[in-house]
C-alpha cells in the first residue's frame, strides 16, 4: 500500500474508535462519584473529569448571578489553558502534526457562533463566541477564522506541539495506525496525573488520554440556559476533519424553552443524527434529560449495529427545570456538576 493510501486507511481505523488517545504514562487517583439526579438553579454540567476543575470557572460567574453565556465561555477557557490538556494548543496534532481546533457557542436567543480548523489560537471558545457576536454568520473556518482571530486581538501562537503531543505524535508516526480503543475513563484508579495539574483529564491504563473535547451546558440564576463546547478533535486526524463541535444541533444545542445539550465522543456518529439538537426534541417530547440522551445513543447504536461497540459517544443535558441527565453509549463516561450546593463528579449509564 502506497503511504498515502496506508495513512488514509490508517486515518479510517484511527475513526473506527480510536477515542482520542495521548501518551503519558504516570500513577492515577480515583475520582468520587456519585449518580445522584440534581434539579435546580443555578446549574453547571460538563464531560469527563476535566469538567470539575471548568466548572468552578463557570461557577465564578454563575455564583454572582452571572450569565449562562458568559458562564459557559468562562468554564471551557479553563481546560482550553491547560497545557498539558486533550483540549486546546496542547493537544494531538492531526496526522500531519498540526493541532487544528474546533469550538461553538450558543446562548437563550438561539444566537450562536462556531469556529472549525483553527490553528495557533488559544481560546476556540472566545472566537466562536466573536463570531456570533460580531459577524452576520455563525461559523468560520480554517484561515479566514484565523485571520478573524487575530483582527480581533487574539494573540497568533507558536506552532509547536506540547511534549505529550511530541511523544504521541513521535510514536503514531511509526505505524500511522491504531486499533480501536475504548474509554474506560472514571473506573476506579483513574484520574489525572499530579503533575499535570487538576484539570487534566484521565487516562486508559497505557496512560494515554481517551478524550479531548469538554462540552459544557448551563443554567443561569435567571433560569437562562446556555452552552459551549470546544476540542481538539480526534487524535491524528485527516488534515481538515471536523467532528460534531463546532456544528450547531450536533455537538451542542440549546433551545431556551426546553433545554441545552452537548456532545462526546466519535462526532461523525454525533454528526449522522444531528444528536444534541435530537436531544433537545426528545425532551420536548416530555423526556427526562436522562432519558433523551438515551434516545439518540440508541439511534446511534442501531445506526451502527456491530460496530458500535468500536466506538463512545454520549451526550449531557439539562432541561428547563434545571434537572440534568446523561447517557453513553460505552462504560466509562462521566461528567461534572456545580450547583450551590453540589459539586462531584457523575458517573453515566450506558448501553453497552
Ligand atoms: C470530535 N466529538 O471531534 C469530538 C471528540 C470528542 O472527547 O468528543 N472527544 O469528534
Amino acid at each position: 500500500m502506497s503511504n498515502r493510501r496506508k495513512f488514509l486507511h490508517s486515518s479510517l481505523l484511527g475513526s473506527l474508535g480510536l477515542l482520542l488517545t495521548k501518551k503519558a504514562g504516570a500513577a492515577m487517583s480515583s475520582p468520587v462519584f456519585d449518580n445522584e439526579t440534581v434539579t435546580g438553579h443555578p446549574v453547571v454540567i460538563s464531560t469527563w473529569d476535566t469538567g470539575l476543575e471548568a466548572n468552578k470557572g463557570a461557577w465564578e460567574v454563575l455564583g454572582k448571578n452571572g450569565s449562562a453565556l458568559d458562564a459557559v465561555e468562562a468554564g471551557v477557557r479553563v481546560t482550553e489553558s491547560s497545557i498539558n490538556c486533550c483540549v486546546g494548543l496542547g493537544a494531538n496534532p492531526d496526522r500531519d502534526g498540526f493541532v487544528t481546533l474546533d469550538a461553538s457557542i450558543m446562548d437563550h436567543q438561539f444566537n450562536c457562533g462556531s469556529v472549525a480548523f483553527l490553528e495557533r489560537i488559544k481560546h476556540p471558545i472566545s472566537v466562536a463566541r466573536r463570531v456570533m457576536e460580531k459577524t452576520p454568520h455563525v461559523m468560520l473556518v480554517g484561515s479566514g477564522a484565523q485571520e478573524f482571530a487575530v483582527a480581533e486581538g487574539f494573540p497568533l501562537e507558536p506552532q509547536v506541539l506540547s511534549d505529550d503531543a511530541k511523544k504521541s505524535y513521535a510514536e503514531w508516526l511509526k505505524k500511522s495506525e491504531y486499533k480501536p480503543v475504548i474509554n474506560i475513563e472514571n473506573t476506579p484508579g483513574h484520574t489525572a496525573p499530579a503533575e499535570h495539574g487538576p484539570s487534566a483529564p484521565s487516562r486508559l491504563p497505557n496512560g494515554d488520554w481517551n478524550h479531548d473535547t469538554i462540552g459544557m451546558v448551563a443554567m443561569d440564576a435567571m433560569g437562562n440556559l446556555s452552552g459551549s463546547c470546544t476540542t481538539s478533535g480526534m487524535g491524528f486526524k485527516m488534515r481538515g476533519r471536523l467532528g460534531d463541535s463546532p456544528i450547531i444541533g450536533a455537538g451542542l444545542y440549546v433551545d431556551n424553552e426546553v433545554g441545552a445539550v452537548t456532545a462526546t465522543g466519535q462526532g461523525e456518529d454525533v454528526i449522522r443524527i444531528c444528536g444534541s439538537h435530537s436531544v433537545v426534541e426528545y425532551m420536548r417530547q416530555g423526556m427526562s434529560p436522562e432519558q433523551a440522551c438515551r434516545m439518540a445513543v440508541e439511534k446511534i447504536n442501531r445506526i451502527k449495529g456491530a460496530k458500535a461497540k468500536e466506538i463512545q459517544v454520549a451526550f449531557i443535558a439539562i432541561n428547563k427545570k434545571g434537572e440534568t441527565g446523561a447517557f453513553a453509549l460505552q462504560k466509562g463516561f462521566s461528567y461534572a456538576i456545580k450547583t450551590n450546593t453540589v459539586e462531584k463528579m457523575v458517573e453515566v449509564k450506558s448501553l453497552i
